[in-house]
């Protein structure tokens, strides 16, 4: 089995939104990462496992690296800058169209002192013209000695393949880290319960989904149906009011695009349950925080 065989990790970093995690889903040709059009959409460090012709490669996508505002957001920063330790790669991942920010400068200067490849991957190529990508180009590849700089579009997957060509010469030779067949270490529970928190995210706004956390309190398989016990916490009653709707309307609705979603990723049918909690200011809590599964151990 490791003859000839390679394998490598690859962590994916950068700010947040600029579509780390479209850019996770792309390369795996399957959607196992969340995504939205807010920031810190994703919270915590998440394993994609592509094998092929001999190749594997485990990336790591993570949250996108902010200022922390409270506990979560600490925990979340140190969940990006902990994928450092133990990866073969990186994948500085910024968006066509920006300047380095100060989040971006600290990375770098962490991204100097490591000892292996950076790469510079520059996103959203489809939505910005070739002079704005040549400045980004420009502002972005003297900050630190990049191993390439590779422009591409995540959503259209556009210049991906690239990526994956040029850090396999990073990779060593040896045997698999995860079986082959694998897409994700994530457990079930925490797909479903990250597929509400999409749904949510993408149909409520503000601070609402910032502050919403889903726990499953219960997970049964039977044939070809799981039926899943899920409970939503927010963290006002105002907020409670909005998730459940006017008549329910958009707690049904929550229940129905992740249903879909779940159904055609299982390839099962699907029962989900959804209850609203409040569980004020969780986020400033370590002990919260935890128990929803935010934890460093
Ligand atoms: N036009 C365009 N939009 C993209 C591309 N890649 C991602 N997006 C969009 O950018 C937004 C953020 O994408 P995510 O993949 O959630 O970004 P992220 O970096 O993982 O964000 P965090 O998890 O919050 O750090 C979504 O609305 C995506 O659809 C791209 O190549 N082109
Ligand atoms: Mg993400």
């Amino acid at each position: 089995m490791s003859e000839n065989t390679k394998c490598g990790f690859v962590a994916i970093i950068g700010r947040p939104n600029v579509g780390k995690s479209t850019l996770l889903n792309c390369m795996l040709g399957e959607k196992i990462a969340i995504v939205s059009k807010k920031p810190q959409t994703t919270r915590t460090a998440i394993n994609g496992i592509l094998t092929r012709d001999g190749v594997q490669y485990v990336f790591i996508d993570t949250p996108g690296v902010h200022k922390p505002k409270n506990r979560l957001g600490d925990f979340m920063v140190k969940a990006a800058y902990s994928s450092i330790s133990g990866a073969d790669v990186i994948l500085f991942v910024t968006e066509s169209g920006s300047k380095p920010s100060d989040t971006e400068l600290k990375l770098v200067q962490r991204f100097k002192k490591l000892e292996i490849p950076v790469y510079l991957i520059i996103n959203k190529i489809d939505a910005v013209n070739k002079e704005k990508l040549g400045q980004t180009i420009l502002d972005y590849s003297p900050l630190m000695e990049f191993a390439d700089v590779i422009p591409v579009s995540a959503l259209k997957n556009d210049g991906v393949d690239i990526i994956l060509n040029e850090i396999k010469n990073d990779f060593s030779e040896g045997g698999f880290y995860f079986p082959e067949d694998m897409l994700t270490d994530q457990p079930e529970r925490t797909i479903v319960s990250e597929v509400i928190r999409e749904k949510i995210l993408r149909l409520t706004d503000e601070e609402i989904p910032h502050g919403v956390a889903v726990v499953i309190e219960e997970f049964t398989e039977k044939k070809d149906l799981i039926s899943v016990r899920a409970e939503i916490f927010c963290e006002k009653q105002s907020h409670k009011g909005i998730i459940i709707g006017k008549n329910g309307e958009m707690l049904k609705k929550i229940g129905m695009y992740a249903r879909e979603d779940l159904e055609s990723f299982f390839g099962c049918r699907f029962f989900l349950d959804l209850w609203v909690k409040v569980k004020k200011n969780w986020r400033d809590s370590v002990a919260a925080a935890k128990n929803f599964g935010y934890d460093d151990k």
